[in-house]
């Protein structure tokens, strides 16, 4: 059989090397920016959080969680002076559109597994933003575990990575 590369398989491996590109670019970005915090038996990697235009009522963070621990964990809560509340989000598709909605109750962290909160998955939602998020500010917030407790951390305000996965789901 002939492999024969018809002008749409093209295209699609052309956006496949340039996805890889940016990874490797933000492979060094993140490796330069990264950060994390520990509380307890819990390793937080790289808050950050989408840029958002003026005006916008909401913005998007992200961030991963590791429980290097014994006991499981929960994500309870997240807070931020930066907006009237932060919610805990799913992304899932129904009939073909995108949909999210709130989580009840927080999300486990069982031990010596990683919650990644990623676009397109799971994700915090900073609701009645108080000035908009501007590339490269920390914004500060507190996220509550039920075992560990509460942590301050910082959100990086940055562009999203191309491929859509991101720092803090393959960063150590
Ligand atoms: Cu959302």
């Amino acid at each position: 059989m002939t492999a024969r590369m018809t002008p749409a398989s093209r295209a699609a491996s052309g956006v496949a090397r340039l996805a890889l590109c940016v990874l490797a670019l933000c492979a060094v970005a993140a490796t330069a920016s990264a950060h994390s915090y520990r509380i307890g038996a819990l390793k937080i990697d790289h808050p950050w959080a989408r840029p958002t235009p003026p005006g916008a009522p909401t913005g998007a963070g992200y961030f991963s969680v590791t429980n290097t621990g014994a006991t499981p964990d929960r994500l309870l809560a997240i807070a931020s002076p930066a907006a009237q509340a932060v919610q805990i989000h799913q992304m899932s598709m129904t009939g073909g559109i995108m949909r999210m909605r709130e989580v009840a109750g927080g999300l486990d962290i069982a031990p010596g597994q990683t919650l990644a909160l990623t676009p397109g998955g799971y994700h915090l939602m900073f609701v009645g933003l108080k000035t908009p998020f501007t590339l490269g500010a920390h914004i500060p917030a507190t996220l509550t575990f039920a075992h560990a407790g509460k942590v301050a951390v910082e959100f990086y305000v940055q562009q999203p990575p191309e491929d859509g996965t991101m720092a803090g789901m393959k960063m150590k």
